[in-house]
């Protein structure tokens, strides 16, 4: 467990994982109906370049400088980073922290779901999937809800519009009867493998595609129904397209936590190895059997079902 000590002339303080990872998620929850009231008028590009390449929507650099403020100047976090910064900034001592500050804001224009993510790591940046203490996303969606996993449950929180949150589910688990499934990526860049394994789950007549381009959200539905989401390697981006610290070890973290399984392809997502806070990995999760079955296609291998 990391302590982080504080002193001051008069006090000296000390804080444990456990109440850090609860102000970190009290500050989600309190920042998310700003950003959420924030976005009207912001869903514009910036003429900025983020690491990866693309040009954040003015909305993306609200939400990071927001997030960035708070959790930076929590006693406990020693270091913040987020996709919209090329490095982690040093923010004293104690967890690390990592969030995706908008994920899926390419759904600003069209007015669909959208997500915040955070990851909580007990190590500097980049860290391991096994150095993960905590991961939560915060949804805006029809309404806007928080799910957490914190020491291997998972629950899932409304958020009210004065950020104070209450429980709607204490333990959310995968349900074992998969019934939707949502790939992203071009379908023409999709190798002949993965093509072949997304056949077979369209030719299941209990499976539904359920797609809407913001992964929380996707991951949200497999999350409430059973199921599978993916962002696979790409024949022209083998490494996919989401970040491993920010999207792929908190989101694989959260479903295995939910009794469900991740997967880069051929391992846990919580296995990969990242040694820069940008690496890309594919992200497979949902229903156990169903990334089981994936990773066997994958390999080459017939499904056995
Ligand atoms: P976005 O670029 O809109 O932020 O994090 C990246 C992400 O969204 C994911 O939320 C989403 O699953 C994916 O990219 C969508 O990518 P495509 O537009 O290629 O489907």
């Amino acid at each position: 467990m990391t302590e982080s000590t504080a002193d001051s002339e008069s006090e000296s303080f000390s804080l444990t994982d456990d109440e850090i990872i609860n102000s970190i998620l009290d500050i989600l929850a309190r920042t998310a109906p700003e950003i959420r009231n924030g976005l009207p008028g912001r869903r514009v590009k910036t003429n900025e370049e983020n690491p990866s390449g693309e040009s954040p929507m003015e909305a993306d650099v609200f939400a990071d400088e927001l997030l960035r403020n708070r959790l930076g100047s929590l006693d406990g976090i020693g270091e913040y980073a987020s996709e919209e910064r090329s490095s982690a900034d040093d923010t004293g001592s104690g967890l690390s922290v990592c969030i995706d500050p908008l994920d899926g804001s390419s759904n600003l224009k069209s007015n669909a779901a959208m997500g915040t993510i955070a990851a909580v790591y007990d190590a500097p940046l980049p860290a391991r999937g096994s150095d993960l203490v905590a991961a939560a996303y915060v949804l805006y969606g029809a309404t806007t809800t928080m799910i957490a996993a914190v020491e291997g449950n998972v629950a899932d929180y409304v958020i009210y519009q004065d950020g104070s949150y209450e429980p709607i589910e204490q333990e959310v688990r995968v349900p074992s009867e998969p019934t939707v499934y949502g790939f992203g990526g071009r379908v023409p860049n999709w190798p002949r493998d993965f093509n072949s394994f997304v056949s077979d789950i369209e030719s299941d007549t209990s499976m539904k595609l359920r797609y809407g381009g913001a992964m929380v959200g996707d991951v949200n539905q497999v999350l409430t129904y059973g199921g599978i989401f993916g962002y696979p390697a790409l024949t022209n981006a083998p490494s996919g397209k989401l970040r491993v610290q920010f999207e792929g070890y908190p989101i694989g973290y959260i479903i295995e936590c939910a009794g469900g399984a991740s997967s880069d392809g051929s391992q846990s997502l919580l296995a990969v190895e990242s040694n820069d806070i940008h690496d890309r990995t594919p992200v497979y999760v949902g229903t156990p059997s169903l990334v089981e079955r994936l990773e066997g296609a994958l390999a080459g291998k017939a499904d056995s079902e």
